[in-house]
């Protein structure tokens, strides 16, 4: 609960990703978690066959699994969800919710586990213990109250196949279309960039490709912190000699050297494996100059090897074939100027034409991607540029070529695929009738942004949220906050208590689930559940734990309760049937969609799961022209509100990134081993030229502002600087602290994604408080 961290430093981390650090790192979350009974159990069989999927991130899980398939992180999420601390109806006796507010997001969680039903007093300002009968007949009978398109079914990315298809369903049965998704904070650029190049919304790589690839790029991805068991086939590819092509502001340490913490011959000797060849620190917003200038080099490499009479460069068949708007592209890329792309991508020219070089010599190229892709202003063009780097050479629809984004949670995409989006055109309405009687209203429903405005409005009366912390994860949290007590309704599925819970609107309840570690019975039978993965995999998985309190309900079993007492009897969903038996949810997504999951409920078991068909993969384009886009730039400014930053020399571009020792908005706490700041997360980092240009000192203390819409004031802080490798003109601090700063309508073109990486932000000198300097780092200037 306090806020001082006494042992907070700053030091460049010298060693490789993974390794005994690692190692280190794991036990002791499982110490404090006090989980070391069960946690070294419960990770054997994490990401195995019988076993339960990764509650971290989404990268793929292999067939054949290694003896130990995690990684630190996803170590972390088990300790955290298998912790044997609770809080439980005695935690809110003694805590009003004024007094919780002003608890962080680190103590919140850290206190352990929600064990029982409640709804909040507002007589005492608290939690109050309640009945299952009770929440769900309470919360049905408000339902039925409000108006269908005021009230918003939240799903955060975790909830199974199983329970993702019951909830869009119970959404659709009751009226709404209203289903915004984390994904709207994080992957809808890909999405909606994707679905118009390539004619599928969700990446075509699959973790065979690694084997085949002879060369990756890697554009605005942390793979050491946030997807690490990725690091497993990179390093493999790195031993076959594969260039690996890197782009990001930051040295990353995951992209520069890592140490296989599960071989013992890695951490005993001395080597660590090279991860990327070719680094390019390139400016935040950056990227679409830096490829424009790639594909002007392979233009021009292409011209020079036909003037030799050696075999072009472009893949002419492919193109003509495949393709359309090849001409209007390379007549946009003719045009731009080499001075301006390298002022816009702050790399050199020769750089770029040297990542040109490798592009052009291989055979099967990959490209891997992440946030700092997608979450700008320009978030879909900087997908569908990278896809035009891909298709000049054809290298989509080949082995061991393609498109590779990295999903954020661990059943983000499959939330998608089984019907969790805000737009009917996306949704087999003819199906959901046929099947379950459901007519799917055909105004377009809200997502993540239109939801938040909405509720600013005050036109969004209700909220149910499917796991997440909306209000800690969404943008503009200040202005958000106030709003937010306006809900006339407001319920909550979680696991851990964290800052949404804390603000109660009309009627609030937080209900607890099971997580997807734990042994799920009903009628004495542990069910099994399913996801998807990052490769378009589907799998089955299984809880190996007990129950963290006998009072949790699944997910399903919540869905199902709330929607029995919400549509009655005239629904023809068997809601109960369908609450003791999951295969029998299975059977309905399968009737939804069976292409997708035909036979289902024995595919799931195959070794490796099985794979979602996607046209891109052979070729068949299912786009507007039937045919693969090259799609034309507006403009090579990432980031229309960046203007500032060169305008006007006191605005820096900061990004919003995570800690090594995070899950978004779950703190496990204050250690950023890689980037080597430990105990807090109070700081700024910015170029040592920008901190002496702009006034300031490394350990100097700042409020942040956000630079444009001055008249609301946007400010957080204060933060401490930190001198660092970042190209200047460039700022970086955590998320979620940084999100007060971000503007709701700063956010991506058509995704609607905030642009949480590329915010205008000026520095303000603040004195700290008492508090604020007992977690200081060193004042020492430490550039790495
Ligand atoms: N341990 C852990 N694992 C996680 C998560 C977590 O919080 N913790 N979160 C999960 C979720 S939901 C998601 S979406 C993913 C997120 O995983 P990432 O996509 O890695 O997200 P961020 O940590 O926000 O980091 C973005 C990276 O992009 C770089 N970057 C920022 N701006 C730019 C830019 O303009 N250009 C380029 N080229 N690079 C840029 C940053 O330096 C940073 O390395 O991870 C998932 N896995
Ligand atoms: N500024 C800025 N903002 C961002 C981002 C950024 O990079 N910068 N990233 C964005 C991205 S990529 C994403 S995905 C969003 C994330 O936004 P959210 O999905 O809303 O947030 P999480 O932090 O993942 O949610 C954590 C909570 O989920 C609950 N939980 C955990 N496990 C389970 C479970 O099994 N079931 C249920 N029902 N609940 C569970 C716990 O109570 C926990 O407190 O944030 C976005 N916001
Ligand atoms: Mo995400």
């Amino acid at each position: 609960m306090s806020l001082i961290h006494p042992t907070a430093h700053f030091k460049p981390y010298q060693s490789a990703s993974g390794g005994w650090g690692s190692a280190r790192s794991v036990m002791q979350i499982l110490w404090r978690e006090q989980a070391l009974a069960q946690g070294p159990l419960a990770l054997l069989k994490q990401n195995k066959p019988k076993g339960f999927a990764c509650v971290s991130c989404a990268w793929g899980k292999p067939g054949d699994p290694h003896a130990l398939e995690f990684c630190e992180n996803g170590a972390k999420a088990t300790a955290w969800e298998i912790t044997r601390l609770r809080t439980g109806p005695d935690f809110f006796e003694r805590h009003t919710l004024s007094e919780l507010r002003t608890w962080n997001d680190h103590d919140l969680e850290q206190h352990g586990r929600l064990t029982h039903p409640l709804r909040y007093d507002p007589a005492a300002d608290r939690y109050r213990t309640t009945t299952w009968a009770e929440a769900y007949a309470g919360i049905g009978e408000q339902l039925k109250r409000l108006p269908p398109e005021q009230v918003v079914f939240y799903a955060s990315g975790r909830a199974s196949l199983e329970a993702s298809f019951m909830y869009q369903l119970f959404a659709r049965a009751y009226g709404s279309n209203n289903l915004p998704d984390s994904s709207n904070m994080c992957h809808e650029s890909t999405s909606v960039g994707l679905q118009e190049s390539i004619g599928v919304p969700v990446g075509t790589v699959t973790l065979e490709d690694f084997e085949h690839t002879d060369c990756i790029f890697f554009f605005g991805q942390n793979v050491g912190s946030n997807s690490p068991r990725m690091l497993h086939p990179l390093q493999e590819a790195r031993k076959r000699h594969v260039p690996i092509i890197t782009f990001n502001p930051l040295r990353e340490r995951g992209l520069e050297r890592f140490v296989n913490p599960q071989s013992p011959v890695e951490m005993l000797g001395p080597d660590s494996t090279v991860i990327s060849t070719q680094y390019h620190q390139v400016r935040i917003g950056g990227d679409l100059a830096a490829i424009t200038g790639i594909i002007k080099a392979v233009f021009e490499l292409d011209r020079q090897a036909r003037a030799a009479g050696q075999a072009a460069v472009l893949d002419d068949d492919f193109i003509a074939q495949h393709t359309d708007g090849l001409e209007a592209l390379r007549a946009w890329v003719e045009v731009q100027d080499w001075t301006d792309l390298e002022q816009h991508s702050g790399l050199s020219r020769a750089a770029l034409e040297a990542a040109a070089t490798v592009y052009a010599r291989s055979q099967r190229v990959m490209v891997i991607w992440g946030m700092g892709m997608t979450q700008h202003r320009k978030g879909v063009e900087n997908v569908q540029m990278m896809v035009n780097l891909l298709l000049l050479r054809g290298n989509i629809g080949k082995t061991g070529a393609g498109v590779c984004p990295v999903r954020g949670h661990s059943n983000v995409q499959g939330q998608r695929t089984v019907g969790i989006t805000e737009d009917p055109q996306k949704v087999p309405v003819d199906k959901l009738h046929a099947l379950f009687n459901i007519r799917v209203p055909e105004q377009k429903g809200l997502a993540t942004v239109d939801t938040c405005e909405g509720i600013l409005k005050g036109t969004v009366k209700g909220f149910i949220g499917l796991g997440g912390n909306f209000l800690r994860a969404v943008p503009d949290t200040d202005r958000m906050e106030p709003a937010w007590a306006d809900l006339s309704l407001n319920v909550q599925v979680a696991t851990k208590l964290n800052r949404t819970h804390l603000v109660p609107g009309g009627q609030t309840w937080l209900l607890p689930c099971l997580g997807h570690i734990e042994i799920d019975r009903q009628d004495g039978q542990a069910q099994v559940y399913s996801t998807e993965d990052s490769t378009g995999c589907m799998r089955a998985w299984q809880g190996t734990t007990e129950p963290a309190g006998d009072m949790l309900r699944s997910e399903v079993a919540i869905i199902a309760g709330i929607a029995e007492q919400t549509l009655g009897a005239e629904c023809q969903v068997p809601w109960d049937a369908w609450r003791h038996d999951y295969a029998l949810i299975r059977k309905g997504i399968s009737d939804t969609y069976p292409e997708i999951f035909h036979d289902m409920e024995t595919r799931m078991w195959e070794r490796g799961g099985f794979h979602r068909p996607l046209g891109a993969c052979k070729r068949e384009w299912h786009t507007e022209t039937g045919k693969a886009r090259f799609a034309t730039p507006s403009d090579l400014e990432e980031n229309p509100d960046a203007a500032l930053v060169g305008e006007r020399r006191e605005v820096l571009n900061l990004m919003t990134l995570r800690s090594n020792d995070q899950f978004n908005t779950t703190v496990y706490g204050y250690d950023d081993r890689f980037r080597g700041v430990s105990g807090t997360r109070s700081v700024v980092f910015m170029n040592r030229d920008d901190v002496v240009r702009l006034g300031f000192a490394p350990g100097d203390w700042v409020n942040v502002r956000t630079a444009v819409e001055p008249e609301v004031r946007r400010e957080v802080g204060p933060l401490q600087i930190i001198a660092y490798d970042i190209p200047q003109g460039c700022a970086a601090g955590y998320y979620p602290e940084c999100n007060p700063l971000v503007p709701l309508w700063h956010h991506a073109e058509r995704s609607k994604v905030p642009a949480s990486k590329a915010v205008p932000v000026t520095f303000h000198r603040v004195e700290p408080s008492r508090a604020d300097l007992a977690h200081a780092v060193p004042a020492r200037d430490q550039v790495q």
